[in-house]
């Protein structure tokens, strides 16, 4: 059969399932990141709101400090600070509703601290106890994950359970710009996107992955465009400006609330600090530009908006440092108690049922721990 031959009339036009489904237009991130703090916007920012945030962000400054602190005298083994980021993660645990779930990345101790979980639980983990040192149903925030990215398809699966469930729940998923190359993102914003669910991704674009910069991780216009070829909102976010970022995630999460379905979020930080205390950042960037974001500093651009507008002074300020220091101080002597660990432990939660192997692994330990502990008894005795 030619082509002359084919039945019906010549449609130069691939029929209607070829169109494009949305229109991208709106779904496009602002040309600038959203900014509240030193512009008019921030005039109609609430007071009390801006306080909480300034000494949210005065006392993270002080835990990532201590966190950096307590890795040079062995109490942790690693430490990836949030030193000038510490308004993303803020701004994202303070934007959760109790019922809502937070899943974080390896660098968001903070935000999980901000959401009420103990600081020294938090840094189970990085102490290298236990997998998770908390429990994660208590204030709803999920382990904090080292591989890149699979914390993403996690709070989807639970945002869509929770949305077919009828339960009021939002997730909010926090991941690096490196994080954003890998699979798990592509695939997490997809589903989210088509399900619809109710999760809003807050990637903290801190300008690098280790040593990789930006320029070297993607090619694409900005970070919140990637969320156009899912299907969803993008939002750019000036990440050093908590009351912006409050504002964008607390958007996101209403929006995600009401059945508006995903938002991805890019907030423009910063890593002051190096990957973490086992990095050394001078091998790969030059101090000029560390300075010139030091000058854009989350806390500083705070402490202006509230000092102008007459909602802060100096007494203000030094309370809040003190509130840092207290927290800071029980958290260092809390941290230099030696932990008690069982080392059967290493066996537990790792199956619902043990294998052969990890039951006779088992056995061999305590056999060792009891034959030990005869010694101990033998040499004292
Ligand atoms: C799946 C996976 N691949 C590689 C790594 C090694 N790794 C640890 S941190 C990191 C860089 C991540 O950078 P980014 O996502 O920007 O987060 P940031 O450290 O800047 O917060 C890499 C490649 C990992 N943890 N997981
Ligand atoms: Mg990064």
């Amino acid at each position: 059969m030619t082509v002359m031959e084919q039945r019906g009339a010549y449609q130069p036009a691939p029929p209607p399932a070829w169109q494009p489904r949305t229109d991208p237009a709106p779904l496009l991130p602002d040309p600038e990141p959203h900014r509240v703090l030193g512009t008019e916007a921030a005039a109609k920012a609430d007071p009390a709101l801006l306080r909480t945030l300034y000494t949210q962000l005065v006392r993270g400054r002080r835990y990532n400090a201590q966190a950096t602190a307590l890795t040079k005298q062995g109490r942790l083994a690693v430490y990836p600070s949030s030193t000038g980021q510490e308004a993303c993660e803020v701004a994202a645990a303070l934007a959760l509703k109790e019922q809502d779930w937070l899943f974080p990345s390896y660098r968001d101790t903070l935000a999980a601290v901000a959401r009420g979980v103990d600081p020294v639980e938090a840094l189970t983990l990085l102490r290298g106890d236990w997998h998770t040192g908390y429990d994660p149903y208590e204030h709803r925030v999920a382990p904090l994950s080292t591989p890149l990215a699979t914390q993403l398809p996690h709070a989807v699966g639970l945002a869509h359970a929770a949305r077919l469930k009828g339960d009021d729940v939002v997730a909010l998923a926090m991941v690096g710009d490196g994080g954003t190359s890998e699979g798990d993102f592509h695939e997490a914003l997809n589903f989210a996107a088509v399900w619809q669910a109710p999760v809003v991704f807050l990637v903290q674009n801190n300008g690098f992955a280790i040593s990789v910069p930006l320029a070297k991780q993607t090619a694409a216009p900005s970070l919140a465009h990637k969320a156009v070829g899912y299907g969803m909102p993008g939002r750019l976010v000036d990440g050093n400006d908590a009351a912006a970022v409050h504002e964008v995630l607390t958007d996101a999460v209403r929006h995600a609330r009401a059945g508006g379905g995903p938002t991805l979020v890019e907030a423009i930080t910063y890593r002051v600090d190096a990957h973490t205390n086992a990095d050394d950042a001078t091998r790969y960037r030059g101090s000029a530009e560390v300075d010139a974001w030091r000058d854009h500093d989350p806390i500083l651009l705070l402490e202006r908006e509230l000092t102008e507008r007459g909602l802060l002074d100096e007494d203000g300020i030094a309370a809040a440092r003190q509130d840092a220091e207290t927290f800071a101080a029980a958290l260092r002597e809390r941290m230099n108690q030696d932990p008690v660990l069982d080392p059967m432990d290493l066996f537990a939660h790792v199956y619902a049922e043990p294998t052969p192997q990890l039951l006779e692994q088992r056995a061999q330990l305590r056999a060792e721990l009891e034959a030990e502990q005869t010694d101990r008894e033998g040499a004292h005795g």
